[in-house]
């Protein structure tokens, strides 16, 4: 299991609580869209993602950003239990989806880099290193069922 100091769980609680995840979600997956363009693939339904201002324009973009954010809430209201928090989800994205797992990592770099903007100074080299391990373990927890 995975252990966490009391600063990495009170960082990670509270980067989620400020932040605003109609703001956040959004613009994470549409960075990931835009700059890493073959995770398109997995949203063929989602209609116009011609480029980067249809992507960041796109409603269903922004409205599954913010489910994807508060798929990650589920892990932090559940540190201690992360993979099987997850176990669903990693079906679900392995076998229904077909999801390759390295696009998590991609996913996961724009998110970091969109909090990073998002929260200026505050988002210093401690806070995102807590950050970053969270949603190793995460994106780690989300992997499994493809083992
Ligand atoms: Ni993901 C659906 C959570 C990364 C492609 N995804 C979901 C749902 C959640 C979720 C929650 C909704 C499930 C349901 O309807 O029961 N996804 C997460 C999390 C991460 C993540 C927590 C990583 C942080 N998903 C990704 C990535 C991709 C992805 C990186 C592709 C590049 N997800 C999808 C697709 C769906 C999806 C596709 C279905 C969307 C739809 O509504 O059609």
């Amino acid at each position: 299991m995975v252990e966490w100091t009391d600063f990495e769980r009170t960082t990670i609680t509270s980067i989620f609580a400020k932040i605003d995840y109609d703001k956040v979600g959004p613009k994470a997956l549409s960075r990931c869209l835009v700059v890493y363009p073959w995770t398109q693939r997995y949203f063929g339904n989602f209609g116009n993602l011609y480029n980067a201002a249809a992507i960041v324009g796109n409603k269903m973009v922004a409205a599954h950003g913010i489910v994807v954010l508060h798929g990650l809430e589920r892990g932090f209201n559940n540190l201690d239990n992360i993979r099987e928090t997850y176990a669903e989800l990693s079906h679900l994205h392995s076998e229904k989806l077909h999801v390759d797992p390295d696009n998590f990592r991609l996913f996961a770099d724009c998110l970091i880099i969109v909090l990073a903007a998002e929260l200026g100074p505050a988002f210093n080299a401690e806070v995102q290193c807590a950050c970053q391990k969270f949603l190793n373990v995460v994106m780690s927890a989300l992997g499994q069922q493809y083992h």
